[in-house]
Parts: structure tokens; sequence; C-alpha cells
């Protein structure tokens, strides 16, 4: 027997932490309830990994009492290292990946054994005995034993080689910078440790567009060393493959995957990645998608080039995520039948059979393309001979990129849990993933995580997405309200009060943008051509992309039925088609995907389609005013640097939400031409537009789309009369002295206190100030403020609307109100409306 006790342990200095996310280990401000003597019966690499986590986290969780030293210990093994160390005891075999965590009370001392069936289970066993005991839960009496859902548990990251970052929001790449491998690795260690700590077991860690560059000798030299950096925690490295790169990179005339010059070249390829890194994961592939090159370019199927690449890994037990978002991006909007959404189904279900064992389809929950709401994709039931994964986005691309809270485990736990029906039996998604249904080897879970260097995610709430990715992908039988909890008080707080402020809010959070931005099943109602973030509603007609809603005079929402319409309803198993074929059947969370309906259609409730548009939108961005008010009452009871950063995100999103709310209200009151009942779409009693005030300096301009200003009309501090989208306006930067422009109104209304909102366009490309004067004085310290957020886009709309409150204002009639705007470099200090509120204090 041979018990190893490492004593040593120094932390990394590191820029960027676990501790910034969940790996927090708050002091207990109790004794633990298990023995602080870590020690392990092997030297496996991560074994130790697992000690020295478990160290590290008994000491920060016990507020740093310094660790046992007596019989009482914590003994981490594998199955045969335990039944060797305990000839006397049944320990029973475990799976890979699966481990025990169980307590044992000798005469004389106290014991927890953590049991793994291979090394990397020791580690996540450690890990969830420090996620207990970080949640306060007794584990003197432990006794668990727990196995991941699914085999395939990655993350997938779109990181350039330049150091950028398709579809994220958290600044540049840990990872790559200036077409290199970064030096400096430590913070690809700390995103190990807290993907590990989650049950995540590899990480793909370049873009799915513009690959080839990732597999030149040099580039693979750099991927070897973050494989090192990912390896003590058991995640594996995995890359995106271009597959033109025999052509691109290799110097071949083709890139057909069927040509056997190519496939020497995989094999070649994948052999030369192999001896640098043992452990390699395997491949990614977007191919024929989106202007990326494929096997179509030379008649051949995504089955021809799947396998191709399948040979060349398999005898290192790689794998091929071969993706299904597969879709023509030139499709005829004018056809009826076109429809975007069949595009998988069609491709992809008559290879079904064809691919070879180690290639996995991959594919997007929905059938578009991460919308706030779309149907569970049918390809999951299409494929009954392959191995299938879940792709999910934690990066919000669609969703509020981060500056929106979005908890996203509720809308990915609908999916998992949907049942399929495929032979009409049961068959939910997150069985078909884990392989269970149809008895496939493979089979699991891929989120596109999108971290970069700030904070991980950028906002601090954001990461509950990243959490509850990982632990649906170990078990999706977890509720989001289980996974939120857990997540809170790791990373907040144990107060039970606190963890039900923010548990709420976390779940609350998705219904609340989807009624904002475009609930009914019409998907996210945003600029599809462009940054995919604030509202833009025609921009998904009259383009080939296919996100089409069809909204017209009459009605709106896309007839994708077998009778009528593209026939995608008939993708389904029968018992699914049978409740979607029917506008009758179909839940109204989803109406307006599969029906075109006209505005006066009844939903189930009895309520006009027009009207629930108009109030899911009202009601949508009061609850957004109310995750404000739900932080606020947490004030003093949490991290007052935590409290400090997420007010003012939130605030931001409650004004980020009416501009969503106005937009799509006023939008569909001007087509449809039915008022709202209750009188608010297109009617704000309390606004004064700047287009009606006295200008100094200011011009009126048309914003474009209309619907992205109040009225369509905003003023611009710059001397032209039209903005030109995504062309930066004159600079006033270092040459020109900066004009100050004013908008002034006059006060007719009840005299008193109140809050006024300044909705104003924050431009990318410099720093606006604005002002607001009452007589010409200044009223309160939050009179003053810069426009100086990061916001997409150097067009004016409604990407950058912005609110600003200036609270607690006394007014009384013939009062002069006063805004003045400074531009800053191209930055035009441009103004939408004032809305006087009731007051409040400001925070
Ligand atoms: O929705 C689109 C995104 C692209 C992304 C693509 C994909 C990586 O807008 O940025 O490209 O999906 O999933 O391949």
């Amino acid at each position: 027997m041979c018990i190893m006790t490492v004593f040593i342990y120094a932390h990394p200095a590191v820029a960027q932490t676990a501790a910034q996310a969940w790996l927090k280990y708050h002091p207990l401000g109790k004794p633990l309830t298990v023995p602080t003597r870590v020690s392990t019966l092997g030297q496996s690499m991560l074994e130790q990994t697992a000690a020295l986590e478990l160290r590290r986290g008994l000491l920060s969780l016990s507020g740093g009492a310094p660790l046992e030293q007596g019989p009482n210990i914590i003994l981490l093994g594998t199955v045969q290292e335990m039944r060797a160390r305990q000839p006397k005891t049944t320990v029973p075999s475990l799976g890979p990946d699966e481990f025990l965590i169980t307590a044992r009370h000798g005469d004389l001392a106290r014991e927890i054994d953590i049991v793994g069936g291979n090394d990397r289970a020791i580690l996540y066993g450690a890990f969830a005995l420090l996620r207990n005991l970080a949640q306060g839960i007794d584990m003197s009496k432990a006794d668990i034993r727990e196995h991941p859902a699914m085999p395939v548990r990655w993350v997938d990251e779109w990181d350039n080689a330049d150091g950028s970052i398709e579809r994220g929001y958290a600044g540049r790449s840990i990872f790559f910078d200036n077409g290199h491998v970064r030096d400096d690795l430590a913070p690809v260690a700390e995103y190990a440790r807290l993907l590990a700590s989650v049950g995540i077991n590899a990480c793909n860690v370049n873009n799915v567009n513009n690959a080839a560059v990732f597999l030149t000798p040099q580039m693979l030299q750099g991927i070897a060393r973050i494989a090192e950096a990912m390896r003590p925690y058991g995640v594996r490295v995995a890359l995106s493959v271009d597959i033109a790169s025999p052509q691109k990179i290799g110097g071949l005339s083709t890139y057909d995957p069927l040509d056997p010059a190519v496939k020497t070249w995989w094999s070649t390829k994948v052999n030369e990645i192999y001896a640098l890194i043992p452990d390699f994961a395997g491949f990614t592939v977007k191919a024929d998608s989106e202007g990326q090159p494929g096997p179509a370019s030379f008649g051949r199927t995504p089955a021809d080039a799947a396998n191709t690449l399948a040979t060349a890994l398999a005898p290192h037990s790689g794998v091929v995520l071969y993706r299904a978002f597969v879709y023509n991006h030139h499709a005829d909007w004018r056809d009826p039948k076109a429809d975007r959404a069949r595009a998988a189904y069609d491709i992809f279900h008559p290879l079904d059979g064809k691919f070879a064992p180690n290639v996995i389809i991959q594919t997007k929950e929905g059938p578009i393309d991460f919308q706030v709401r779309e149907p569970v994709s049918p390809l999951f039931g299409g494929l009954t001979q392959t191995s299938q994964a879940m792709e999910v986005q934690i990066t919000q691309e669609y969703t509020g990129q981060q500056r929106h809270l979005v908890y996203l485990a509720p809308m990915w736990k609908q999916v998992l849990d949907f049942d399929m029906r495929v032979g009409g039996a049961s068959t939910p998604v997150r069985e078909i993933v884990a392989g269970k249904s149809f008895h496939r080897t493979l089979g699991g879970m891929i989120g596109v995580a999108g971290i970069g260097q700030q904070a991980w995610l950028g906002s601090p709430l954001a990461l509950a997405n990243l959490y509850a990715f990982g632990r649906l992908a170990w078990n999706p039988d977890l509720t989001p309200e289980q996974i939120a909890d857990e997540w809170t008080r790791q990373t907040i707080s144990n107060n039970p009060a606190v963890v039900r402020v923010v548990t709420k809010m976390l779940m609350q959070s998705w219904p609340a943008y989807e009624s904002y931005t475009g609930p009914l099943g019409l998907q996210t109602l945003t600029d599809i051509t462009g940054s995919h973030y604030g509202p833009n509603i025609e921009s998904s007609e009259n383009n080939g992309w296919g996100q089409w809603h069809r909204a017209n005079h009459n009605g709106l929402g896309m007839d994708r039925t077998v009778a009528t319409g593209t026939g995608y309803v008939g993708q389904y198993s029968p018992d699914v088609a049978k409740v979607y074929e029917s506008a009758a059947t179909t839940p109204d969370d989803l109406l307006l995907f599969f029906h075109h309906v006209p505005y006066t259609w009844k939903l189930h409730d009895g309520k006009t389609v027009i009207q629930y548009l108009y109030d899911s939108h009202y009601d949508g961005a009061a609850q957004a005013a109310h995750f404000v008010d739900d932080w606020e009452s947490l004030k003093g009871r949490i991290d007052p640097e935590l409290y400090a950063d997420m007010l003012p995100r939130l605030q931001y999103q409650a004004g980020h939400a009416i501009v969503w709310r106005d937009a799509v209200t006023q939008f569909f009151l001007k087509l449809s031409g039915i008022p709202d009942d209750r009188g608010r779409a297109g009617h704000y009693p309390n606004r004064l537009e700047a287009e009606t005030a006295r200008l100094t300096g200011y011009k009126v301009i048309e914003v474009n789309p209309w619907e992205d200003a109040s009225g369509g009309k905003a003023v611009t501090c710059h001397d032209t009369t039209s903005v030109v989208p995504d062309k930066p306006e004159k600079d006033y930067g270092a040459s020109a002295p900066a004009p100050t422009c004013a908008a002034e109104w006059t006060y007719n209304a009840q005299p008193g206190r109140f809050n006024i909102a300044v909705q104003y366009f924050d431009l990318q490309g410099g720093v606006a100030k604005f002002s607001l004067e009452i007589n010409g004085q200044t009223p309160t310290p939050d009179a003053s403020w810069s426009a100086d957020a990061t916001l997409p886009t150097s067009h004016l709309h409604a990407d950058n609307s912005t609110r600003h409150i200036v609270h607690n204002v006394g007014l009384k009639p013939g009062d002069k109100i006063r805004i003045e705007g400074t531009p800053g470099g191209t930055d035009p200090a441009a103004l939408d409306y004032i809305e006087i509120l009731p007051a409040t204090p400001s925070q």
C-alpha cells in the first residue's frame, strides 16, 4: 500500500482566475464537515490535481485554518487502487468518469474516500465534494455515486488566430494573439479548472470559420502548449478544421475528400498532431456553410468528407464532430416553399448510417440559429444510426450579448426534455444525444462558449450559463432552478434570501428577453445582416439568409405546414407533426414559427396575436425594470464590488428593453394598423421628442430603420442630415474643437419631482458628453454623463440607443429643460427624446 501525500501547493499569480467565476470557495464561517488532510493512493497527474484542488478549496472554505495532520483523511484513488488498499471492503466497479464519494467512520478516524472509475473521475469527485461543501451541505455522511450522462461534453471557442473572437462579448482571446498562441497560458489552465469543475472534458479552441491556418506546423506547436496547460484538468484539446486545408496549406491541387492524395494528407496531418498531442480529442467541421468550402464542390456528401477525417483519426481514437449547420444562404425569399429550417434534415437524414463510427453529427438545438425561441431540430429524430451531439450557444449572440441578463438553462432544458416520439416511442432529446435511444456509443453536448479576457464572459451573471451548460451535459435531469441555486451559492452567497432573489432573476430572465425581443416563435427580431443585437424587424426579410417572419399588412408568421407551407413540419415524427401541423394545436410560443396567421388570430386564451405582441413587449420591459429593483434589494448583502459591477448593467438592460419594446410595438402598429387596446403603442405622453425641441446646432435626421427611434427621428450634432450605415461620421477628434449642441424644451405639466430619462445614441469611435440643465442650473450630480459604453456599430440605431436617468429633479410649469451634447471622436452626441417619469432616489 502506498499513500502519497503531497504537501506543496503554490497559488499561481494569474490575472484571470477561476475565482472570478464560481470557484471562489468563500469561507463558510463554520467548521468543515470533512477532514482536511488529503492523500492520494496513486501518482497520476489527474489524481495529483484532484488533491491540489481539494487542499486549495478546503483551505479557502475553512477561512485559512491550517489543514489537518492527524488520522482523519480524504483519500483519493481509482477503483483498483482502493481495492488493493482495502481488500476486505467491496469497492464497486465504476465506468469511465464515474466516481464515488463515501464517508466511513472507524473507531479512531474519519475518512472520506473518493474513488474514480478512471483518474479523471477522481478529479470530478474532488470537485463534486467541494461543490457540495461550498453550498454549505453537510458531507460528513457523504454517499454519492455519479456518472456523466453523455461521453462528449465539449466547449467550442470561435477564436481566430489574430485574437479576435467571432460572436464573443468578453474581449480578446485567452489562447491566441496576432497569429500565434499566446506565451502566457496561465489563464488557459484556469479555464480548464473551471471546465473540469463541471465535468467538461474537451475544448475546441478555434473558430469553425477560417480554420486552415491552425493546421500549420508552427501553429500546432502552440496548440500542443495549450493542450499541456489543460491536460492536468482532463480537458482535451480539439481543433476546427477547414476541409480545404489540403489545398490551402498542403499544396495539393484539390481537397476532394475522396481523392487518395487528400486522404493521405489528412492521415499524415493527423499523425503529426498526435505526435505532438497524444490525447488530442478530434476535429470539428463547418463545411458547405456560410461561405466555408465543402465536399459539395466536388459532388461529394458530408459523409464522404466526415469519413475521410474519421479514417485518419480512428487509429488514435479521435472523433469528428461534423456540424449539421449547412444551408443555402442565398435562398430565394420570394419562393414560399423555400425554407432554411428544412436544410439540416434534408441534407443529413438521407446519410443516416453512412457515417464512420467515430463521426458525430453536431446539430444546433433549433433548425435556424440560436434564436430566442425555436422548435427543437427535427434532425435529432432523423438520425437513428448515427451518433449525435446537440450544439447550444453559451455566448449570447442572439440573446443580448451578455449586456442583457439571459439565463439559458431553461431553454436548453426544454430542448433536452422534448420528446421526439421516434417510432411512436418516448425518445427525449437528452436520451438521443446521450446515445441511449438508438444505442450509440458516442454522443453529447457542445456549448459555444465565447470566453475572453474580460472576466471570462464579460458580465458576472452570464457565467451561470457556462456553469449550467456543464452541469446539464453531466446530468440533464437537473432542473434549471437547482443549477441556478448551486451556482448562486458558490458564486455569490449562501444566504437563503440572496439565493432566492438571484435564482428568481435568473429564472425570469429568458422569458423576459423573449417577450421583448421575439415572442410567439417570431425568432429574435434583430438585425439579421448585422450585429444580431438591437431590433431591426425588416432586416430578416428580402434577403437569402432565410430567417424570415413574413410579416405584412394582413398577418405574420411563416407557413411551414405540410398542407399549405414549406413542408418542414413533415420532418418530425407523426406524433409531433400532428401537433405542429395545425395552428389550433401548436403551442402559442411557437405559433408564428409554424403558421402565417392574421393579426386578429386568437391565441389559446382568446387574446389576439397583435394585442399579445403589444402586451408581451410592455410586460417584458417592465420585468427588465424589476431586475434593477431585485438587484438593489441585495445591497449590503453581497460583495460590494459585484453589486456595483452588475447594477449599471441591469439599468442599461432596463433602458434597452424599452428600446426593443418601442421598436417592435411601433413597427407592428404601423404595419397592422390595429391599435393597442391599452393605448400604449405609439403613444408616449410623457415624452418630449428631440426633433420638437428648440435646437441649437443639432440637426434632425431620419433614423434607419425608422422603428429604432421614437417617432423615427433623432437629432445629431454633426453637420450632416443623413447617417450612412456603419460609416464613421466626421471625426471631431484631435484636430477640430468639438461643437456643443443643445436641445431645449419648456416644461408645461404638473409641478413636482421627477426622474428625467434621456434617450441618446452612444456610438462607437469616441466619447460624447451630455449634460442636463434646468433653467441654466445643473440640478443633480447625475445630470452630466459620458457616452462611453462599447456598443455595436457606428451606425445610429437601436444597437446603441441608450437611456440615462437623471433622478429626482424638481420641475414646475415654464421651466426650461436643456440638454447639451458634445460630440467626441466620431460619436455625434445624438439624442432621441427625454421622458418625464415619477421620481425615485438615485442609487
Ligand atoms: O449564426 C451564425 C453566426 C456565425 C457563426 C455561425 C455558425 C461561426 O452568426 O458567426 O459562425 O452561426 O454557427 O457557424
